[in-house]
């Protein structure tokens, strides 16, 4: 059976694909899955229904036969194990893979996740003029190692990968801070997993979506 993932009813981010049910369009649309989309209020996500999917009321959500996951990451892993194409075959190479994985969402995510904080939330603060830079810093930190360590490679280890995928997602939640521009060689690795068939396709999937409901 297709599996059913959930999406904001409404897009915050103007169907610029930045919301989590980008990165399991993607992982589904390079393996040739196709899916159906459930989408939720706002209002819908705290009720006891989305809640039974997905205790913290929030989206993705991953329902396949009588499988519901949530967490992008184990969502990725559980289409990558089912599929092939999104975690190498060979044993080491596969657990360094998704080591990569546990890496975007767990090292270099929750600084990013701080800064959108920091500017939309504590904005007002009295401090938040002063915390912001430190806040940046902390993410040109991460950057730094991050580029040095993909040097001039095309991803993160070997072949593209779900890692890829979380990775490039978490990156793109800079767009419009200036920072990745600081980082030719994220910038050149965002723009390569960009151009991949299969990002296109999800990300027009979820534009669409914003486009039919005439909140363009
Ligand atoms: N750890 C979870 C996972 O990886 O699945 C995190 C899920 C999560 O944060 N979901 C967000 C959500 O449901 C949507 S993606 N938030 C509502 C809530 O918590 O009440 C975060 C997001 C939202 C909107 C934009 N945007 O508009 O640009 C970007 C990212």
């Amino acid at each position: 059976m297709e599996p059913t993932i959930t999406a904001f009813a409404t897009s915050p981010d103007e169907g610029q694909g930045l919301a989590r049910d980008m990165r399991v369009r993607w992982a589904l649309e390079e393996v040739g899955q196709s899916y159906q989309v459930r989408f939720v209020t706002f209002a819908q996500m705290k009720q006891r229904a989305h809640l039974a999917l997905q205790p913290f009321g929030q989206i993705p959500t991953y329902e396949e036969d009588d499988l519901a996951l949530f967490e992008t990451g184990s969502i990725l892993l559980h289409i990558a194990e089912r599929h092939h194409g999104l975690l190498p075959e060979e044993d080491n190479a596969r657990a360094r893979a998704i080591t990569w994985m546990f890496a975007a969402v767990g090292t270099v995510e929750p600084p990013i996740v701080d800064l959108e904080v920091a500017e939309l939330l504590e904005a007002r603060e009295s401090w938040s003029e002063q915390r912001l830079p430190m806040v940046k810093d902390r993410i040109r930190v991460r950057l730094n190692q991050l580029s040095a360590r993909l040097g001039e490679a095309e991803w993160l280890d070997g072949r593209f990968s779900a890692a890829d995928i979380m990775m490039v997602h978490v990156l793109r939640r800079l767009e419009g801070s200036g920072i990745l521009e600081e980082f030719p060689r994220l910038a050149a690795y965002i723009g390569r997993a960009q151009a991949r068939p299969a990002y296109q396709r999800a990300f027009d999937a979820q534009l669409a979506v914003f486009t039919a409901r005439g909140q363009s």
